[in-house]
């Protein structure tokens, strides 16, 4: 087992549209775990250095515009192999090119208003998760029903 945590991140859209208790849902009952979890309305500094890597698209001012403009929740979900997992659950960027069953191919229409964020590898997943968490916002604990989601 290779256990991983995360960095997932319900967008303002899904906030707005009502279908956060959908999507946290989907993260439940495939078996991942939830370690920390917060709902927030991201500052400027914080969105532009969570999408920095974006910085010299020209996407970028409106994506940090999309991203502040109302709250957001931030979670972070554990279990093995848990990055590739979650950007699984989560679909491709263009929801319009998702697969359905996927949370961007069920829930949205546009790439710039996307539903969701999930990280996309192990070293990112540590980054994002420093900006939004301190690490005593992260808890630890057992769930006996592991060992039948588990082999
Ligand atoms: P990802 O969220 O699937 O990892 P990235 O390429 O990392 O996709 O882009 C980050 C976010 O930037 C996307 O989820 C989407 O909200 C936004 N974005 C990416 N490409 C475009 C674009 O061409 N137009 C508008 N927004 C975009
Ligand atoms: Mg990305």
């Amino acid at each position: 087992m290779a256990t991983e945590q995360s960095y997932v991140m319900i967008k303002p859209d899904g906030i707005q549209r009502g279908i956060c208790g959908e999507i946290i849902s989907r993260f439940e009952k495939k078996g991942l775990k939830l370690v920390a979890m917060k709902l927030m309305t991201i500052p400027k500094p914080m969105a532009e250095m969570h999408y920095s890597e974006h910085k010299n698209k020209k996407f970028f001012s409106s994506l940090i515009s999309y991203i502040t403009s109302g709250p957001v929740i931030a979670m972070i979900w554990e279990g093995d192999n848990a990055v590739q997992v979650c950007r699984c659950l989560i679909g491709k960027t263009n929801p319009q090119e998702s697969e359905p069953g996927t949370i961007r191919g069920d829930f949205g229409m546009m790439t710039g208003v996307n539903v969701i964020h999930g990280s996309d590898s192990v070293e990112s997943a540590k980054r994002e998760i420093s900006i939004f968490f301190r690490s005593e916002e992260i808890d630890t604990y057992d769930r006996s029903i592991d060992k039948w989601i588990y082999e």
